[in-house]
């Protein structure tokens, strides 16, 4: 917990380490301006750890100090990912790649659900609707276009249901021994998509060695994923305790499932505002051309009710839970994953190991990827979490809902797991559970390409929602991925400190200024590093959006866009900007310099081998300071690098850096907001006269400078 202490003017982070179910309690007695935290631990031991700032980028820091900082990401993963659970086969899922390519929307990643396998079995390809050979014509096609493939990978791997039947990685963890087990010692089976399944035990001792085996054979069957996608691993199992110990196995009715879109379970609800009765089921904005959001009443609240497994039912407290129920909200300890006493290598039991699940698969999948790719730094998302997963994953914010609702906590999420230090994190763009519409989609995109992991993926069965779909939707996401790529080596050097030193890449606006209390509760703006302040739409039907401009007017805010100065509040209050559909509001604080991608392309690799320009935001007495961090993008640190540093003064910008890395991408241009009326400038000390003066933005642009960013630079004007 992140707290602030007013008396003293600094921020803590309170943290208790343990794996243990607990309840945590914020305590308020009435009548009383004190808050208690109560911990209610149902088993192991409780370290508490204080770090005591005093800024909140320091707690956070040190708090990376403590449980490993964040895995360094390969730079294509910054680019943008589709997905979605209904990509029936192999044709539905090129369709995706060919349509974002003819809507000339940036398309880095394309992904599959567990439409991919084979019976729902983990490391298969369904013969018929996903051929392995041609998945490997697929995936080498879209290496070649400097694009990537990930698959999902689930916590359970399928049982075999009878002699004739054979699943390869389910018999050679068996060999291996390295399946979870009951009590008495046999196999804990449980049940997942496939049916009864077993569990892979992250303590056994030859863990590592199956499961890179399992990955490595998966790539040579073919799919020859750049990354993996960890689903399910809290774990989930649909039945209560070891349902399949006993049973009959060749039972083929089990699980039975009425799968999302399915008959029986169809997908009926869209975001709030929208209506059905008058749009029809088509999510458009408008029919024959009249504007219908805004029309409906908002359900955004209900929905909350609906997070959770769902699956397993409600059931009494488990008789192998502890005394004291907690209060998870979904009934025993066991429901909907493994029971409490389903027993690991070494004798520890899931009530006291069961959080620390996810992780361990993590760290397993992120070793069994350096050992595919050597050298290579693995791209890996996954839903559990626990302190010290940045290590090996980033992670999406789980099932949320097409709603403007989850939309904004999706804010809050990101948030909170930069303090996680699982920094790389971001939410299903558009929205998973229900129907999403146009106008929530299209802001959604918006925002989401200012977020550190970028990924539209859908539930089976709700209404398409790829960026193409909508004219409107396809257009916000060509805006928005143009400033997301540009921006490349802004976030790049953010996660660079992130992985160093553990920064926090997104930041609340308190973090930045911590002495305007009228900061403390924002979650609706949030900043980019120090310099980006970003400020979404979240609500439907509106073409203007509120937002605060932190520094209470010591701070030139400047529009990315435009590049003009914001006349903002400077009273802590709110200022109204101009939001059309399409349109996120960007500003660039003061006193800042940013590098940025001159070219931003159709993939991460094109833009990178573009030229470079530099965008400086001088303060009012001219001064600007800023970093960047540059590699080669994939490699596993240590590994070359050039570190630059970039400083204005009025009248000059110089730039300097260390590093062996060779940077071969050019300097083409510069920026300089905050410039007064001049008459020459000098790049190098020689004049040049490519160059252009904006009064009114009282910016500076020089261009054409072809300089190499191994070299000092200085420009000058007068
Ligand atoms: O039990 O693989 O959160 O993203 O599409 C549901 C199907 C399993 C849950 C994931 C979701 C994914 C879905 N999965």
């Amino acid at each position: 917990m992140l707290f602030y202490l007013p008396a003293i003017g600094a921020h803590f982070i309170f943290f208790p380490y343990s794996s243990e179910g607990s309840d945590i309690l914020l305590l308020t007695p009435p009548s009383s301006n004190v808050s208690l935290i109560e911990y209610r631990l149902i088993g192991g031991t409780l370290d508490l750890y204080f770090f005591s700032g005093p800024s909140p980028q320091k707690v956070i820091e040190q708090y990376g100090e403590l449980v490993g900082l964040p895995t360094w990401q390969p730079a294509w993963g910054f680019g943008f990912h589709l997905c979605r659970w209904g990509y029936h086969d192999m044709n539905v899922t090129k369709e995706q790649v060919t349509s974002m390519r003819e809507a000339n929307i940036p398309l880095e990643v394309m992904w599959n659900d567990i439409d991919l396998y084979h019976a729902l079995r983990d490391f298969t390809s369904d013969p018929v609707t996903f051929p392995a050979e041609e998945m490997r014509r697929f995936i080498e096609e879209l290496a070649s276009n400097n694009q990537h493939y990930i698959p999902i990978v689930d916590s359970a791997i399928g049982k075999q249901v009878n002699s004739t039947d054979f699943n390869d990685p389910y018999l050679r963890g068996a060999e291996l021994d390295v399946f979870i087990k009951n009590p008495d010692g046999s196999e804990y089976i449980g049940q997942l998509w496939p049916g009864y399944t077993v569990f892979p035990d992250w303590f056994s001792e030859n863990v590592l060695e199956y499961w890179t085996e399992a990955l490595t054979n998966w790539s040579n069957l073919g799919i020859e994923f750049s990354g993996i996608w960890l689903d399910v691993n809290e774990p989930t199992s649909f039945c209560d305790g070891s349902c399949g110990t006993g049973a009959n196995l060749s039972n083929t009715s089990i699980p039975t499932i009425h799968l999302p879109g399915d008959p029986g379970n169809l997908i009926t609800v869209y975001p709030e505002g929208y209506n059905a009765t008058i749009s029809g089921p088509s999510g458009n904005i408008t029919v024959n051309g009249t504007l219908t959001y805004g029309a409906g009443t908002s359900s955004g609240g209900s929905s909350l009710q609906k997070r959770g497994l769902g699956a397993a039912g409600l059931h009494g407290v488990d008789l192998t839970s502890p005394p004291y129920a907690i209060h998870n909200g979904n009934g025993g300890l066991g429901v909907g994953t493994l029971a409490t006493n389903a027993t690991h290598a070494g004798g520890y039991v899931e009530l006291d190991t069961h959080n620390l699940w996810g992780m361990m698969e993590e760290k397993t999948t992120h070793l069994a990827l350096q050992a595919l790719h050597p050298g290579k730094r693995p791209f890996i998302i996954s839903r559990s979490t626990f302190p010290s997963s940045g290590k090996w994953t980033g992670h999406w914010l789980g099932d949320n809902f097409s709603s403007w609702l989850y939309m904004h906590f999706s804010i809050q999420g990101v948030l909170q797991f930069q303090i996680f230090q699982i920094p790389f994190v971001g939410a299903d763009t558009c929205g998973f559970q229900d129907n999403t519409d146009e106008e929530l989609c299209g802001r959604w995109m918006q925002l989401s390409a200012f977020m550190p992991f970028f990924r539209n993926h859908n539930q089976r069965g709700a209404l398409s929602q790829e960026p193409y779909r909508w004219d409107s939707v396809a257009n916000a996401s060509r805006t928005a991925l143009n400033v997301r790529y540009s921006m490349l080596p802004y976030w790049y050097t953010l996660f660079a400190n992130a992985s160093q030193f553990g920064s926090p890449p997104v930041r609340a606006l308190f973090y930045e200024f911590p002495d305007e209390p009228e900061l403390f509760s924002i979650d609706q703006q949030y900043l980019i590093g120090r310099d980006i302040l970003v400020t979404p739409v979240l609500t439907p039907n509106v073409s203007t959006v509120d937002g605060i401009f932190p520094g209470r007017g010591r701070v030139i805010w400047r529009d990315w866009y435009t590049h003009d100065t914001i006349h903002a509040s400077t009273d802590g209050t709110n200022t109204t900007l101009s939001a059309p559909l399409g349109h996120i509001n960007v500003h660039i604080r003061d006193g800042s310099v940013i590098l940025l991608h001159a070219q931003p392309a159709y993939t991460i690799a094109e833009t990178r081998q573009g030229p470079y320009s530099l965008l400086v935001s001088q303060a009012a007495d001219g001064y600007a300071f800023g970093t960047a961090y540059i590699d080669d993008g994939e490699t596993i640190p240590p590994t070359p690098n050039r570190n630059l540093e970039f400083h204005a003064r009025k009248g000059a910008v110089t730039i300097s850096g260390n590093g062996s890395f060779d940077v071969k991408e050019k300097l083409d241009s510069i920026t300089i907001l905050g410039t007064a009326a001049l008459s020459a400038v000098s790049v190098q000390g020689k004049e040049v006269h490519s160059w252009e003066h904006m009064q009114a933005q009282q910016k500076l642009v020089v261009t054409g400078l072809g300089l190499s960013l191994n070299d000092q630079i200085t420009i000058s004007w007068k």
